[in-house]
Order: structure tokens, then C-alpha cells, then sequence
């Protein structure tokens, strides 16, 4: 029998590509260009399955010019919100995503981010490396204690829980805000709050976990800005439109923050230029997940997710 034929939209880990080719008739993409709508419908034309990565945006418009044979669509992310649900269970292709392989790697990177920003690591850099450092001084590049502070996470799912795990080692207090308040023993004695407002509040340093929705988009506007204490610092491993880059620019340039620590930008990777010439903001290139070990476990959740679709049975991380 043939083997079924999967497009795979992206390079992968060679790990990756050597399961994809033991298993099925793989089309890769060796040259990593990212494919257009056109483009994906045609090379989709003889597919039974896809994996996607972000970058591919799978629109209404594309799941109808997708085959009858085509059974299921898996992504190599834990966000979604690049694939339209509904159409695809109008069409009985099977969606599913990859949670739970990048927690431990995305909580890492948020703790690099918040000690990357409250240390002033970028300028600590930039004066070492332009040969700028004349030896040590008592008040030279002077940044904040993470013990004592409160940390405040928005979204307490995995990635936040991993993320409150780390800041415990770091002495820090944990607030949460979620869709629901946690059971007991997950909460650990962190401080539930309600709403994203009352979190922001407390939140000496903000940690935004949350998945990127029509109802999370754009949380951290100005109003909510506003409502941080002074001086705080702000973190982002989640997606960057759930913040107004204009507003966090303008809080960072007047001092109403103190520094902000950011993987994922709206648009990225176009992200809003003046980031560019802000010494306070410690930027990273989506990196949250880059890691040897994760990127294999993401790309065979991905497989596992086809494999169970075209034999029959439930994707174990089916998203309808
Ligand atoms: C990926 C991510 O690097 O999993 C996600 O949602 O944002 C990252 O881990 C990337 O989006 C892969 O498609």
C-alpha cells in the first residue's frame, strides 16, 4: 500500500524529517520559503494530511480549496489562532495542536526575559562589547531585585504555572489572573485575582501567558498600562498582539515602566521600529520554544496527531 502523503510546510529538525520520511511519502520544504495561500492549495492538492507551523495561515477561503482527501491538519505550536477551527470541522478535517511540549523551554525564556530586563542585560552587553566599560562602579547599570517583587501572570495555563514555579526559586510572590481560578493544589498559594485589572495592580513585573483570542487581543493597552505600578516590567513569551505597542513604547519612554523583556511582536517579525532604539527593552526573535530537545517533542506531538487521524483514531490533541 502507499504510504499517505503529508505536505510539510516548513524545514523541521532532521529528528523530525527522518520520522516524516520512515512513515510517509513526505513533501518538505528544504528551502524553508514560506508558501503563500496559492501556493499551500496547490501543493495540498495530493496531500492526506499537513503540518504547519504559525507562519501558515489556514483561512476559510484555503480549507475550501483543500481535497477531500486531505484528513487532517496538525500544527508544530501550541497556538492556533492561525487556524480557522470552525471551517475546518465544516470540512471534517481534523485540527490539532501541540500543548504541552514547549512549557518547560517558553517558562525558561520568560525567566530570561524578566531577569534579561530587570538587570539591564542589553545595555550591560552593549557597553561590553563596544568597548565602552571603564571598570566597576557602585552605581553602574543598576536594576531591581526579582526577590520580593510581585510577579503577576496573566494566563495560568502550562506555560504560567511553569513560569510561577521558576519565580518561587527567585524568592518572588506569585498573582494570577486566569479564565478560572485554579484548583487548590496547582495554585500553590498564589493570589487569584478576579480580573486582568485587579492582577495588574499587584504586579511588580507582569508576565503575559495567555493565548492570543479575539478576547485577549490587544489586553495590555494604555488604560491597563496606567493601572501597573510604577516602574514595572512587563514580559511577553506569549503573542505579540496582545499588546499595544504604542501605548507599552510610550510607557516605556516616559518611565512608567521600567523595562520590558519581549519574544513575540505583532507583526514580527516587522516589529515596531522605535523597540529598536529603546535601551529598556531586552528583545529576543520568538525563541520561546528553541530548543533541540523541544522542537523534536513539538514536531512528534505533530506527527503523533497525523498518525492517530489517519488510522482511525481520536488525535490526542484534536481542537474540535
Ligand atoms: C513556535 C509558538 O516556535 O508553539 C507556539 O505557539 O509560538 C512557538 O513555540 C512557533 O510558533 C512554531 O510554529
Amino acid at each position: 500500500m502507499p504510504k499517505p502523503t503529508i505536505l510539510v510546510t516548513r524545514r523541521l529538525p532532521p529528528a523530525v524529517e527522518a520520522r516524516l520520511r520512515r512513515d510517509y511519502d513526505a513533501k518538505l520544504n528544504q528551502d524553508d520559503r514560506i508558501y503563500t495561500s496559492d501556493e499551500l492549495a496547490a501543493l495540498a492538492a495530493d496531500a492526506d494530511g499537513m503540518l504547519i507551523c504559525t507562519s501558515e495561515k489556514i483561512t476559510p477561503a484555503l480549507v475550501e480549496k483543500l481535497p477531500d482527501r486531505l484528513k487532517v491538519i496538525a500544527t508544530f505550536s501550541v497556538g492556533y489562532e492561525h487556524i480557522d477551527i470552525a471551517a475546518c470541522e465544516a470540512r471534517g478535517i481534523v485540527a490539532a495542536n501541540a500543548p504541552g511540549t514547549m512549557t518547560e523551554a517558553t517558562a525558561d525564556l520568560a525567566m530570561l526575559l524578566i531577569l534579561g530586563a530587570a538587570r539591564r542585560s542589553y545595555e550591560a552587553q552593549q557597553l561590553v562589547r563596544q568597548g565602552q566599560w571603564k571598570g566597576w562602579h557602585a552605581t553602574m547599570l543598576l536594576g531591581i531585585d526579582l526577590h520580593g517583587k510581585r510577579l503577576g501572570i496573566y494566563g495560568m495555563g502550562r506555560i504560567g504555572q511553569a513560569v510561577a514555579r521558576r519565580a518561587r526559586g527567585f524568592g518572588m510572590e506569585i498573582h494570577y489572573h486566569n479564565r478560572s481560578r485554579l484548583p487548590h493544589d496547582l495554585e500553590a498559594q498564589a493570589t487569584y485575582h478576579a480580573t486582568l485589572e485587579d492582577l495588574l495592580r499587584v504586579s511588580d513585573i507582569l508576565s503575559i501567558n495567555a493565548p492570543s483570542t479575539p478576547d485577549t487581543r490587544n489586553a495590555l493597552n494604555a488604560e491597563r498600562i496606567a493601572l501597573l505600578p510604577d516602574g514595572a516590567v512587563v514580559v511577553n513569551t506569549a503573542r505579540g498582539d496582545m499588546i499595544d505597542d504604542v501605548a507599552l513604547i510610550g510607557a516605556l519612554k516616559s518611565g512608567k515602566l521600567r523595562a520590558a523583556g519581549l519574544d513575540v511582536f505583532a507583526g514580527e517579525p516587522n516589529l515596531h521600529k522605535d523597540f529598536l532604539a529603546l535601551p529598556n527593552v531586552y528583545l529576543l526573535p520568538h525563541i520561546g520554544s528553541a530548543t533541540i530537545e523541544t522542537r523534536d517533542r513539538m514536531g512528534y506531538a505533530a506527527l503523533d496527531n497525523i498518525d492517530a487521524a489517519l488510522q482511525g483514531r481520536p488525535a490526542p490533541n484534536r481542537l474540535w
